[in-house]
């Protein structure tokens, strides 16, 4: 049950003063509405002037005690204003973060405010909140399902698309929600405090953010920063950097596992997920590709069932869950070819579980804007089955530099000709898999508009 909190501190409510929104994604929209419905006075801003932050302001004009600003941050306003709320995409070190907190003005996450929305309006909605690098957006969704399977009323917000303020505002009840929180989302989150928490696995992220792994890790220790007794984490126990975050942390904690028993865990002797004792489902009843998957499996299903929800529905929903676009989505096959739309794949590390769930010799499409992390471990891993690596986007000469000499690799330019490229180098019987490694800001609003892009020239 979420404690009752005031949607904003009182100190927020100063007569004559103004709320700051910083970021006019659908973060800052979202939560501009709701404190404008609150009946506090906003101004909301966005440094950029991309005709989307253009379109967010127009969507936001005539909002009572709403002020827009795009291309742009008044920082005096900013200084003056009662309270700061920031959206994730904001890094902590941008100007605009350092005036109001020279300032001292509070900072606080649009998922806090969200977080406190909703336990302001009462009720007894309970949380299970999932984060880690990779797996964070299936899981979620999969939460989802197999709660929903099981009839309880629970839906999907956070980093997965729809930000909790819009879920709070809106007049919808649900028992359980399954909320995905990134790094990003938890840093200026103090009062954030989900029921169940998942740490799906750990490896180096958005180094173009943070100065070391480190630091990204701080951030995802956060989920554990207001546990309590009653609380339960889900922890990989294959993990050894997640096992070490939780250490110490109040509450109880279950694990899963793909290579020995646990809570929940993968009999590789019989193909079978399975809960402690309890057979689950066979491996091939899952519909998702890759071994992590598995893994995703198995942390929702241990989830859902402190949540309540029993084994042979557990079992069902995950025989009826199917996989989400952009993840190892396989999108058609032609000729022969299976093309996979693994456009969520924006570091390493997921690139690397993409490559290692193929099961066919492939094309690679590698590339878009480099994001800190050399490409040179994923070498030894290409080299058996992977035809021909596609290099291309900003990233392109740095995948060329640490590829190029130890496995076949092509320069593409615009991303028609990449696919182009692929088409002319596949064989019958291979894949094409889009798992950039790499964010898409180069050439795209974001790995949504990439991986729509790659499905519509591939049905071309
Ligand atoms: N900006 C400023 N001033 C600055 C810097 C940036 O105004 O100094 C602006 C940018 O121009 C931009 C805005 O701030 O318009 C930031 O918006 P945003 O990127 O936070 O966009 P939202 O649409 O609100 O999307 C966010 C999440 N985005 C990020 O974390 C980058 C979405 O996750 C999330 O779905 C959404 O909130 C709803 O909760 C996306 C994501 O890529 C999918 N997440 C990362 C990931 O999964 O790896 C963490």
């Amino acid at each position: 049950m979420i404690e009752a909190l005031p949607v904003v501190p009182d100190t927020w409510r100063r007569a004559g003063s103004a709320v700051a929104v910083i970021g006019l994604g659908k973060s800052g929209v979202a939560v501009t509405r709701l404190l404008a419905r609150e009946g506090l006075r906003v101004y909301a801003s966005d440094a950029s002037d991309h005709p989307y932050a253009g379109a967010a302001a127009d969507a936001l004009k005539g909002v009572p005690g709403v002020e827009v600003e795009y291309g742009g941050h008044d920082l005096n306003k900013i200084r003056h204003a009662t309270g700061v709320v920031v959206s994730p995409g904001v890094p902590p070190d941008a100007p605009v973060l350092a005036a109001a907190r020279q300032a001292g003005v509070e900072i606080v996450s649009e998922l806090d405010i969200g977080f406190r929305a909703l336990s302001a309006r009462g009720g007894s909605t309970r949380s299970i909140a999932i984060t880690g690098t990779n797996g964070k957006t299936t899981t979620t969704a999969l939460v989802a399902h197999l709660l929903s399977a099981a009839g309880l009323r629970a839906t999907t917000a956070g980093n997965i698309g729809r930000p909790l303020t819009d879920l709070a505002m809106a007049d919808e009840q649900y028992q359980w929600l399954s909320l995905e929180v990134s790094s990003f989302q938890l840093h200026d989150s103090p009062n954030f405090a989900p029921e169940i928490g998942i740490m799906t696995n750990l490896a180096p992220d958005h180094l173009d953010r943070y100065p070391s792994a480190e630091a990204y890790y701080a951030d995802k220790r956060l989920l554990f920063r207001n546990a309590s007794a009653g609380d339960v984490w889900v922890l990989n126990a294959d993990d050894p950097l997640v096992l070490q975050l939780a250490q110490g942390v109040t509450g109880r904690r279950v694990l899963f596992s793909l290579e020995k028993t646990g809570d929940a865990w993968y009999d590789r002797a019989h193909s079978t997920l399975r809960l402690g004792g309890e057979k689950l489902l066979k491996r091939d009843e899952l519909h998702l590709l890759g071994e992590h998957n598995i893994a995703n499996a198995l942390a929702a299903t241990l989830a859902v069932h402190e949540a309540g929800v029993p084994p042979p529905l557990i079992a069902e929903g995950l025989r009826s869950f199917r996989p989400l676009p952009h993840r190892l989505e396989p999108v058609r096959e032609v000729g022969g070819v299976l093309w996979i739309n693994d456009s969520k794949a924006t570091n390493i590390a997921a690139t690397t579980v993409a490559v290692l769930a193929m099961e066919r010799p492939f094309v690679l499409l590698l590339g878009g804007r480099h994001k800190g992390e050399p490409y040179t471990s994923l070498a030894p891993l290409l080299a058996p089955r992977c035809r021909l690596v596609i290099a291309y986007g900003e990233a392109g000469p740095l995948v060329e530099k640490d590829l190029g000499e130890k496995v076949p690799l092509e320069r593409g330019t615009t991303f028609e000709d990449v696919i182009e490229r692929a088409r002319r180098a596949a064989r019958p019987g291979d894949a094409v898999l889009l798992s950039p490694a790499c964010s898409s800001y180069d050439m795209f609003k974001n790995y949504e508009e990439r991986g729509a892009t790659f499905r519509r020239l591939v049905a071309g």
